[in-house]
């Protein structure tokens, strides 16, 4: 429990991990409750890594590119080693997949003694974002394993079976958000005592919003159902929504869902013409992020299908996005519907 005491207005706050001894239920929970430290101490040591920024010199690309085809940067080869240290040897994770790691992080035998969790992650993304200084986010989900020497297969499971699923963001302040499929909870890191503070209970998306998220410069890629809800969303007023709707693009998802959390929205990263299947990896970035939205009472699409059916088909499977307030993105899903009748 912390104290603050600003101009003697004194606000209690329970840390996460009292928290999480009372929130964490049943058959998971000793499981998780370690788990979870991890990645929170992980999450902490990232924090000290982002916010000295340049001074460290790590700003710069590696000249290397990682299995997605993407320009490395040095803080993604660091954020990833971090996480993948930390994380390893609570005898629980018995199989890690990284964004930045072709294939998936076998555990050694004696650190996964207690039992077999999948641990999937994307170390920093939006990295592109760090050095301008702009958000950047740590993604996590966590997998049950039925095999205790779990193989690519044993991954490739659907977002439904996640038994948790949350996000840090490297913002103004850093935040832990997560869900065990009991609710969404938020927790701000408390400088003085370098502890995650709950400042956020009970997260929950508005139904209805008049803000969207997209990278415009895509449109004339997009499918027609796309193309038709932005045209609505610019229309404004005039056009058939009825009212005037605002953009953000920030470019880093975690930032992105985050406001979304806050003050209801739309986040579209769609198919087009460009790249097939989408952008935002299904594992470790779509699925984790769905798990909250949907727990937070939004929704999660690809246009067609629930994100969280999706059956893998690989550890890095791109999909399309398309998440946030709930009465929105069944209008999309509705303009896809009437689309798919139209031919
Ligand atoms: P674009 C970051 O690289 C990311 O994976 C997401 O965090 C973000 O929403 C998206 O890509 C940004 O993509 O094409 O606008 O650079």
């Amino acid at each position: 429990m912390i104290i603050h005491n600003q101009e003697n207005h004194v606000t209690t706050f329970i840390n996460i991990s009292e928290f999480l001894k009372h929130h964490l239920q049943g058959e998971h929970s000793v499981a998780l409750n370690t788990i979870l430290s991890d990645v929170i101490e992980a999450c902490k040591n990232i924090t000290v890594v982002i916010d000295k920024g340049a001074l460290t010199g790590n700003m710069g690309n590696l000249g290397s590119e990682n299995i997605q085809g993407e320009v490395q940067k040095a803080l993604d080869v660091i954020t990833d080693d971090i996480f993948i240290k930390t994380c390893q040897q609570s005898g629980y994770v018995a199989g890690m997949a990284s964004e930045e790691l072709v294939d998936v992080i076998e555990i050694a035998d004696n650190n996964r003694k207690n039992g077999q969790y999948l641990l999937l992650f994307d170390p920093l993304d939006g990295s592109s974002n760090v050095n301008v200084n702009i958000s950047v986010g740590t993604i996590f989900s966590i997998l049950k394993s039925s095999n205790k020497k779990p193989e690519l297969s044993d991954f490739l499971q659907a977002g439904t079976e996640q038994i948790c699923a949350g996000y840090a963001l490297y913002g103004t302040s850093t935040m832990l958000v997560l869900t065990t499929g009991n609710g969404v909870n938020g927790f701000t890191l408390d400088v003085d005592s370098n502890e995650f503070l709950l400042t956020h209970p009970d997260m929950q998306i508005a139904k209805d919003t008049q803000e969207f998220a997209i990278n415009m410069s895509n449109y004339r890629f997009w499918r027609e159902p796309v193309q038709r809800y932005i045209d609505e969303c610019l229309q404004g007023e005039e056009g058939d929504r009825k009212k005037d709707f605002n953009m953000r693009w920030v470019a880093s998802m975690v930032a992105e869902i985050h406001r979304i959390l806050i003050r209801g929205g739309v986040f579209m990263y769609p198919t087009d013409s460009k790249s097939r299947s989408g952008k935002l990896r299904l594992m470790y970035e779509a699925n984790p992020m769905s798990f909250i939205v949907e727990q937070a009472g939004g929704a999660s699409t690809t246009g067609t299908q629930r994100i969280l059916e999706v059956k893998p088909s690989g550890i890095h499977q791109r999909v399309p996005v398309m998440m946030g307030s709930k009465n929105e993105i069944e209008r999309i899903a509705a303009y896809h519907q009437a689309k798919s009748k139209r031919k």
